[in-house]
């Protein structure tokens, strides 16, 4: 099945991109952040590249979704590219602790750090920051798009955070890469249409013969209980409860770029 572009960068990506380059000046360590479940698609090279000579930490979020023997291999060859790298559960505090132990341990020697956190929409930057917080100061919600504006939070005297909103490369280039960040969440439910990205799903599943893995929507839907008046499935509505599930854990934990 071919899948209709998904692409989506609205005015507020721009701005932000614009903003972002505006307030480097002041920072001393780049978080950027992305999705465990896809170390390589989730990365936006325009965000990379506000890093210039600054410290770098790449955090690889929701690592509960991603498997984890994939996530302890992609870690290893971050690590072996020179980048400091870790994975992290936005709202666990052993992992977010470790966190902050490499942003002061990448601060060093500065009597008061700042750090700017960025990514791709929804993938969990504000969650990081009200763990490390300890507290829900910055908004976080189950779409792509919440943060709208650079805010700093202070996280002690010495150390100040900046929650950045999301932002995608104006063209998602290839269909593979446009599925796997509709499917992970990075795009608004109402820019693509959801029934092929699961199919496309579907036969990444069937490729790697994870037959337990429901992948025909159809089945889904009636075993979910997502019929019309006639008995017939409700596409529509099973896919979203489809991606609903999916980044919920619900279907399991999957890696889509696999580090080899
Ligand atoms: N399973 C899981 N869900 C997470 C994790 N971190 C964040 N989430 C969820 O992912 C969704 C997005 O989290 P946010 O922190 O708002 O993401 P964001 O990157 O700030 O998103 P934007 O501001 O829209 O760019 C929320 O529903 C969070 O609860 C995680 O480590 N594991
Ligand atoms: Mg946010």
């Amino acid at each position: 099945m071919t899948i209709p572009p998904i692409q989506w960068f609205p005015g507020h990506m721009a701005a932000a991109m614009r903003d972002l380059a505006r307030r480097l000046e002041s920072v001393d360590v780049v978080v950027e952040i992305r999705d465990a479940r896809l170390p390589l698609t989730s990365a936006n090279p325009a965000l990379a590249q506000l890093v210039g000579r600054r410290a770098h930490l790449l955090v690889l979020a929701k690592e509960d979704l991603a498997d984890s023997g994939q996530t302890a291999r992609w870690v290893a060859y971050f690590e072996r590219a020179g980048l400091r790298a870790l994975a992290v559960r936005g709202k666990e505090q052993r992992s977010v602790q470790r966190l902050l132990r490499l942003v002061v341990a990448a601060a060093a020697g500065r009597p008061s750090a700042r750090a700017m956190v960025v990514g791709i929409p929804n993938v969990g930057k504000s969650s990081v920051i009200n763990g490390l917080l300890r507290r829900a100061a910055a908004k976080t919600e189950s779409r792509p798009g919440v943060t709208r504006d650079l805010r700093w939070f202070r996280l002690s005297p010495g150390l100040e955070l900046m929650d950045t909103p999301g932002v995608l490369l104006p063209k998602i280039e290839t269909a593979e890469a446009q599925w796997r960040l509709a499917l992970c969440g990075a795009v608004p439910a109402d820019r693509f249409d959801p029934e092929p990205v699961i199919a496309a799903f579907g036969a990444w599943l069937a490729g790697r013969g994870a037959a337990d893995v429901p992948a025909d929507l159809a089945g889904f839907a009636i075993a979910r209980g997502c019929v019309g008046r006639g008995g017939e499935p409700d596409l529509q509505r099973a896919a979203q409860m489809y991606l609903r599930d999916f980044n919920h854990g619900k279907l399991g934990r999957f890696t889509l770029d696999e580090a080899s």
